[in-house]
């Protein structure tokens, strides 16, 4: 079998041990990480997700699913993370506050330190005032935001607001991300940009460092 559709399969069935054998194995056979995270890791994921949206499987499904992904990535994660790449911007990341969903805010993060950037990452489940707190002290140019909850989505603007009131919103830029948010909805609240995934996410931040 296809070693990516069987890196997806172990995952949909939560075989942590499964999903780190193989995933060390595609690296050996030379796959690209980014192939065996999109088309292995991130394939499974997916399914796994429409499977719990059609009541196909239950939560802690999804979190055995979850805890093979972590697996997958943390094999990955040295060959994302370039070591001793000088910084180049400070970014604050973390998942709005009512959200636990933190796989896609994760994969974020490492691919914007992969890509040299300083990444102070507060987490998940974060209060609006957290981000501006962190964003000062540390003196960063950029606040990420990830939600995946359309409850937890109104948090974003909350920062916005925030960052407004503070004066910093023209200083410290904002990009939002996660599965129900658009560019449509950045616009809406004023974010600074929208990125649909965690490569575009770091050409969005390059983007607007820019500016
Ligand atoms: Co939840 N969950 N979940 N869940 N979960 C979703 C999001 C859901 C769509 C499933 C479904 O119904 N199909 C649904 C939300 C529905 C909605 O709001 N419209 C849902 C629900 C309902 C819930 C609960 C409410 C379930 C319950 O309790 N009844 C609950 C909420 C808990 C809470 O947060 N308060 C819940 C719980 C959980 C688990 C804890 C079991 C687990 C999370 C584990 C964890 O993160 N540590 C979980 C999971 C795993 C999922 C699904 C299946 C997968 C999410 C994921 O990790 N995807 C998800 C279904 C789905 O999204 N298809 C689902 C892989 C990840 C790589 O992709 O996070 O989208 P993603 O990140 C992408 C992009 O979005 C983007 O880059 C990444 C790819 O490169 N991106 C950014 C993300 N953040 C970004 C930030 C950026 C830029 C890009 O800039 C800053």
């Amino acid at each position: 079998m296809d070693i990516l559709k069987n890196i997806s399969e172990c995952l949909q069935n939560g075989e942590d041990e499964k999903v780190t054998a193989l995933t060390k194995k595609a690296v050996v056979e030379n796959i690209s990480v980014k192939e065996i995270l999109f088309n292995g890791l991130i394939d499974g994921m997916n399914i796994v997700g429409e499977k719990y949206k059609n009541h196909e499987i239950f939560l802690p499904y999804v979190l055995l699913s979850a805890k093979a992904m972590y697996a997958g990535m943390n094999v990955l994660k040295p060959m994302l993370i370039n070591e001793g790449v000088p910084t180049i911007g400070k970014v604050v990341i973390g998942t709005v506050y009512g959200d636990l969903h933190d796989i896609g805010k994760n994969l974020v993060g490492i691919m914007l330190k992969g890509a040299g950037y300083e990444v102070i990452d507060l987490g998940n489940n974060v209060q609006p005032e957290k981000f501006i707190e962190a964003a000062k002290k540390e003196n960063a140019s950029i606040i990420g935001l990830s939600a995946l909850l359309t409850t937890t989505m109104p948090v974003m603007k909350k920062v916005i607001e925030l960052l407004k009131e503070e004066g910093l919103k023209n200083r410290i830029k904002v990009i939002i991300g996660g599965a129900p948010v658009s560019g449509e909805y950045a616009q809406e609240i004023g974010a600074d940009a929208y990125s649909y995934d965690s490569c575009n996410a770091v050409e969005t931040v390059k983007r607007l460092l820019k500016q």
